[in-house]
């Protein structure tokens, strides 16, 4: 058998999994969504996507015409019917199918799509060796137009950052706020290192709330270190003693340079390291089981 879709409740096989050209969510980007990821049969922080699912939805008055718990089923099941053992998981939720206007009140029904697909691991030699971040021109979207806390399906602030770090032969970037704090990356949030402290911008300065982020938060306080959440600036990268990523995919990333300045000894930290180490136990423990 092979990979099958949900949409609407219904199944598809991967070349029938199809949406109207008339979907909002093609349209005009209005949706939102979520990246899952399960590790041997435990789903990462279901509970936490979920809710976050619903709350982007609200902030934007999409009503998902299924409740939590029957979300969470159709995830459950859609994993079962793949025999998915490490999943990634995409949660979509668009408009729905609406008319060429804007006019969300045209859109009668949200859709809802369920991808559960291989995980595209980044190379180990990453997460050995560090990554080399770039900042970029692109200021993250301004929380007063378009908050970052919503997970939207208009992702061109952060595809035009990616390809500013691209165009100057560098994989990732970081994007600082309208104001110039340090943001976040494309789709990973930054962490810093500097003394016993874990520093990571808030979230009110507009980011995503990211859940690997708070899972970190959680493992750092753990381990005893003084976990912050402060605006950061350019100088607080550069003399930083250790830099990392965050996110579904990527878990941890160790960063060990930002455009050409050495991070703390251009190795990845010591206490990165460790939040790596830990963070991977608790994939291995925690999760809904299917
Ligand atoms: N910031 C942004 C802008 C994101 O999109 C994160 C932070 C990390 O959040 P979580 O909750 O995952 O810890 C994200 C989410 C991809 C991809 O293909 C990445 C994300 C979402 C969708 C796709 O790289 N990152």
């Amino acid at each position: 058998m092979g990979q099958k879709v949900y949409i609407n409740g219904e199944y598809f096989d991967k070349k029938d999994a199809k949406i109207s050209v008339f979907d909002h969510g093609l349209l005009y980007g209005d949706g939102v969504f979520e990246g899952i990821r399960s590790y041997k049969r435990l789903v990462f922080k279901l509970k936490e996507h979920i809710d976050r699912l619903y709350e982007s939805a609200h902030g934007i008055m999409l009503k998902i015409n299924i409740s939590k718990d029957e979300m969470t089923k159709a995830v459950i099941d859609t994993l079962k019917l793949n025999e998915m053992d490490d999943a990634y998981i995409r949660l979509i939720t668009t408009r729905g199918i609406g008319d060429l206007g804007l006019d969300p009140r045209k859109c009668k029904d949200a859709s809802i799509i369920i991808i559960t697909d291989k995980i595209q691991l980044y190379p180990e030699k990453l997460y050995r060796e560090g990554l080399k971040l770039i900042t970029v021109p692109t200021p993250r979207n301004i929380p007063e137009a378009l908050n970052p806390q919503i997970k939207s399906m208009n992702y061109l602030n952060n595809i035009l950052a990616k390809i500013e770090a691209i165009n100057v032969g560098y994989e990732e970037a970081l994007m600082f706020t309208a104001s110039g704090y340090v943001a976040e990356c494309t789709g990973d949030n930054i962490f810093v290192v500097k003394g016993n402290s874990l520093i990571t911008p808030p979230a009110y300065l507009g980011i995503l709330k990211g859940i690997t982020r708070a899972a970190v938060m959680d493992i750092g306080k753990g381990m005893g270190i003084d976990v912050k959440e402060e605006v950061l600036t350019r100088h607080n990268l550069y003399t930083s003693d250790e830099c990392f990523l965050t996110g579904t995919a990527a878990e941890i990333v160790p960063v060990i340079s930002i455009e050409k300045r050495v991070v703390g000894t251009g190795r990845p930290g010591r206490i990165t390291l460790e939040l790596m180490k830990e963070f991977r136990k608790l994939t291995k423990k925690d999760g809904v089981k299917y």
